[in-house]
């Protein structure tokens, strides 16, 4: 059977970027596939974190994933921390990788040149990340585009540590998807939709209200043309919107922008369509958010259920890098 992992942060707010690009195929995914999913919060490390927040974030997620429609009675839900084979399993990728390699990956020269503070491990993150798809000999990993060339560093690193010491590791792909693959910010259409910008009025909430869905996209940026078209190059602000509309109503753009000739009808059934798909997930979430002992539970079976995987890969890692094993 087809076995999927992926991971999200607990970093910011869920929103419709993590919703569209990864989480609705993770719930589509775990019935034909063997599905592992986990909240990353060694992740979170990479920039500091409050403490109390960190720990408040972690299980708000997997709460909403659990909202969401994660079945944790087929799929595997955990949390990354819970299962030590991740960080020794970064260590193994970290010295298979060539710092040159790492040093290319995009989002840390974003991020990098963002931030006041820059981690060690903000550089080495896509080693661990490599890890963790690798740990769980996965085929697929389902991720939104944003995500594209760190899945292609976990193949790299899967192939270099097979053809030094033999058969190890399973050359995992990334899987995309038809619509929303890449959710822009409303008010930036040519940045992607973002948990770090909590605040911003171009970010639309898993937990945002009906009213804060409208405003947003009723001021969503557009263009001065008057035509409904889906063109990423010269029209961002239009083709996120038929993209969140195609997304929203199980279409692809080009299907969601038939019929459309003016932008207000198109923001106003974006708008009613987003609030439509998210109403009964945010109705279960706030069931779960009432029972924290039942979603720790859930976690706990999972890191356990996830954890004879790891193990068993790691040791089989170890073996042909020539570590002793224990006597
Ligand atoms: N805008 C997006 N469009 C489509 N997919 C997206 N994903 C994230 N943003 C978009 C996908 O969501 C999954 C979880 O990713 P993450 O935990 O890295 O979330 P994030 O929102 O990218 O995190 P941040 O904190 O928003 O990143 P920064 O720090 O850049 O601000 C992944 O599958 C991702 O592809």
């Amino acid at each position: 059977m087809t076995r999927v992992f992926s991971g999200i942060k607990p970093t910011g707010n869920v929103h419709l970027g993590n919703l569209f690009g990864a989480l609705t195929r993770w719930v589509d995914d775990q019935h034909r596939a063997d599905s592992i999913y986990c909240v990353v919060d060694l992740h979170a490390l990479t920039v500091p974190q409050d403490p109390a927040e960190l720990r408040e974030a972690t299980l708000r997620l997997a709460q909403i994933l659990l909202a969401v429609g994660i079945d944790p009675s087929v799929s595997t839900l955990f949390v990354q921390s819970h299962v030590p084979e991740h960080t020794e399993g970064a260590w193994l990728m970290e010295c298979t990788a060539a710092f040159g390699e790492l040093r290319r990956m995009t989002q840390f020269k974003d991020k990098s040149d963002k931030a006041d503070f820059v981690s060690g491990g903000l550089f080495t993150y896509p080693a661990l990340m490599a890890a963790d798809i690798l740990l769980y000999d996965t085929d697929e990993v389902p991720v939104g585009d944003d995500q594209r060339q760190h899945v292609e560093l976990a193949r790299d690193l899967a192939e270099r540590f097979n053809s030094r010491y033999g058969p190890t590791f399973t050359v995992p792909r990334a899987t995309f998807p038809a619509a929303g693959a890449r959710i822009m910010d409303l008010q930036d259409p040519t940045s992607k939709m973002s948990k770090s910008e909590d605040q911003a009025p171009g970010t639309i909430l898993f937990l945002d209200e009906p009213a804060a869905i409208e405003k947003k996209l009723k001021r969503a940026v557009t263009d001065t043309e008057a035509e409904v078209r889906y063109d990423v190059a010269a029209k961002p602000g239009v083709s996120n919107l038929l993209s969140i509309l195609g997304a929203a109503t199980g279409r692809t753009p080009e299907e969601a922008a038939q019929g459309y000739t003016q932008y207000g009808p198109l923001k106003t059934d974006a708008a009613a369509a987003v609030i439509e798909r998210l109403a009964p997930m945010q109705e279960r979430f706030r069931e779960l958010a009432a029972d924290p002992a039942e979603t720790a539970r859930i976690l706990a079976a999972g890191a356990e259920k996830a954890r004879a995987v790891a193990a068993a890969t790691l040791t089989r890692a170890k073996d042909h890098i020539g570590l002793l094993p224990p006597g």
